[in-house]
């Protein structure tokens, strides 16, 4: 059995000995570069690591000219740093040509690969059914420590951390809960999926599902997990049991085009998950029903050497819905029959599942943060809120008619928003700017900003999670030397405060498992 405390150690790409070769077409001095400014983020192999792989497979939507000038100025709503004091123009291009330069070799990672990178540290049903501590399990939290990958079992109740665990490196999307809160699964920006015992503390299994991954869902039932991939084009399907594979779905459009996966989740009553494709115009529903519905097709593409039965082949069935442009990011809402999607160009679409196209447009400005969205009952409507990663602004909009009821101005633009059926209150963070150390609080009926905290000066704070009960409000100080500090929901004073390393999100199981419409689920 491998130790999971060398987990943060292994130099990530690397050590899994994917095969692949430089090019041998750019010059040292790039090459050299790329390796000093660029491979922190990207891998060294431009494979991606924090940041997305710089290939040309990837990097189809994005022009030469449009990379020269993200380097060069960076990209709003990532951690994609401005390199103009630091490079010249010469240079950036350089780099900007380079990343178009394909991998003389792009490393297979297909069902075979992904099989035998299972790791399971303890077969189901080995381990005890009682956790091994007193606490509320609808009531635990996990945050998830950036800083030092790092994740923190809190107990919601006292606020007393129950166990620290070590993570795979940079973690990205929210781990999802299952059954009951006894297992949580975690997804690592490159691949590794890891399902961890919350009764037990420890982890029971891991595989690596792909290259470079988005995130993860899981199916309602507890039996299924889905990976969406930017690389290599794919869906990975596993059994959510010991994370054996079960499909990888190649993402391609109809007309055979080859697609990034931008995002997948769960949508409980439809018994399906539903997937953004990036450089292709369709949104995927797969259905994990054993024989899929009418209308979903039993055969995509499998990468499965092996030859299966034919009614497992039929499971995981996809069914396409055309789209007027390419969703970057979605919300599904909470009756799970419509989403509401966005591009970078701009436009916003409402697209029927059951219809198979778009029913509305909503006018959007800059570039609205739909996955971060949250929904509440507004006088006798439902109201969709979004923040927006460009925009200092958080716009409200009516489910009804899709129609703009109110545009609330931020003090900048933000990342995420959160909410409670419980609270009178939704809180957004103001991530982008000078004040990324502020954090709105909005009066849900009001519509109109109430209070706004700083709760570290000079630090940005971020990602907000209520109790079970909506009591309290757990907001994270998003710096190495970090803090978690926790309010009173009602009277918003500041009631404790945890030191933690950059801790970027926190998953209660009550919220999540409930698919409280105040989170992302
Ligand atoms: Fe995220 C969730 C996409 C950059 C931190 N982010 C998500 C989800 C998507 C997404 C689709 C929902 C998945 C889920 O929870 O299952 N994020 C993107 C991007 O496209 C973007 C803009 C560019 C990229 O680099 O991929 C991006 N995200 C970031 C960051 O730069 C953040 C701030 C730091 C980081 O970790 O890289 C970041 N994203 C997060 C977090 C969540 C997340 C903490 C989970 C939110 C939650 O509470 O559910």
């Amino acid at each position: 059995m491998k130790r999971l405390t060398q987990l943060t150690l292994l130099p990530l790409l690397g050590a899994l000995a994917l095969s692949y070769s430089a090019t041998s077409l750019a010059d040292e001095e790039t090459e050299k570069l790329y390796q000093q400014h660029c491979a922190e983020c990207h891998g060294k192999d431009r494979l991606g690591l924090m940041g997305p792989a710089l290939l040309p497979e990837n990097l189809k939507r994005l022009r030469k000219k449009a990379a020269f000038e993200v380097i060069k100025n960076g990209r709003p709503a990532t951690q994609m740093l401005a390199f103009k004091d630091k490079l010249n123009d010469d240079q950036i291009q350089a780099l900007a040509d380079y990343a178009y330069i394909p991998l003389k070799e792009i490393p297979k990672w297909g069902m075979e690969e992904i099989r035998n990178s299972q790791i399971v540290y303890h077969k189901p049903g080995e381990l005890p059914d009682k956790p091994l501590y007193n606490a509320d399990i609808w009531n635990l939290f996990m945050v998830v420590e950036l800083g030092d990958h790092h994740a923190t079992l809190l107990n919601g109740d006292t606020f007393e951390p129950i166990h620290r665990l070590p993570t795979r490196f940079a973690l990205h999307g929210g781990p999802k809960w299952a059954e009951e809160g006894r297992y949580i699964y975690f997804a690592s920006r490159d691949g590794w999926i890891s399902k961890f015992d919350a009764f037990n503390l420890k982890y029971v299994a891991e595989i690596r599902a792909g290259i470079n991954t988005r995130n993860l869902a899981v199916s309602h039932d507890g039996r299924y997990v889905i990976v969406a991939n930017y690389l290599p084009h794919t869906l990975t399907v596993l059994d959510a049991r010991d994370l054996t594979p079960l499909k990888v779905i190649e993402a391609k459009g109809e007309d055979g085009t080859s697609s990034r996966v931008s995002a997948v989740y769960t949508a409980d009553p439809r018994q399906t998950f539903i997937a953004a494709l990036k450089d292709v115009k369709e949104v995927w529903e797969i259905s994990y029903e054993e024989e899929p519905p009418a209308g979903f097709s039993g055969w995509v593409h499998d990468y499965n050497e092996e030859s299966g039965d034919a009614h497992k082949e039929e499971q995981f069935a996809v069914k396409r819905i055309q789209t007027q442009d390419y969703l970057d990011d979605f919300f599904l809402t909470q009756s799970y029959e419509q989403i509401i999607g966005t591009t970078r160009g701009g436009l916003s679409q409402v697209v029927d599942l059951d219809l198979k196209r778009a029913v509305a447009d909503v006018e959007l400005p800059g570039m609205p943060h739909l996955s971060s969205g949250i929904t509440w009952k507004y006088k006798d409507t439902t109201v969709l809120a979004t923040p927006n990663i460009k925009e200092g602004e958080v716009t409200i909009i009516d489910t009804r008619d899709w129609k703009i009821i109110k545009r609330i101005k931020t003090n900048g633009p933000g990342f995420f928003m959160r909410s409670h059926e419980q609270s009178p209150y939704a809180w957004v963070d103001v991530f982008f700017g000078p004040n990324r150390d502020q954090m709105h609080v909005i009066d849900k009926e009001k519509l109109e900003i109430v209070k706004t905290l700083k709760p570290a000066p000079g630090k940005t704070s971020a990602h907000v999670e209520f109790t079970k009960d909506g009591q309290y409000a757990l907001v994270s100080i998003w710096d190495k030397e970090g803090a978690l500090v926790i309010y009173d929901a009602k009277t918003l004073k500041e009631i404790k405060r945890l030191p933690m390393k950059k801790p970027s999100g926190k998953y209660n199981v009550h919220n999540k498992l409930t698919r409280s419409a105040g989170t992302s689920h």
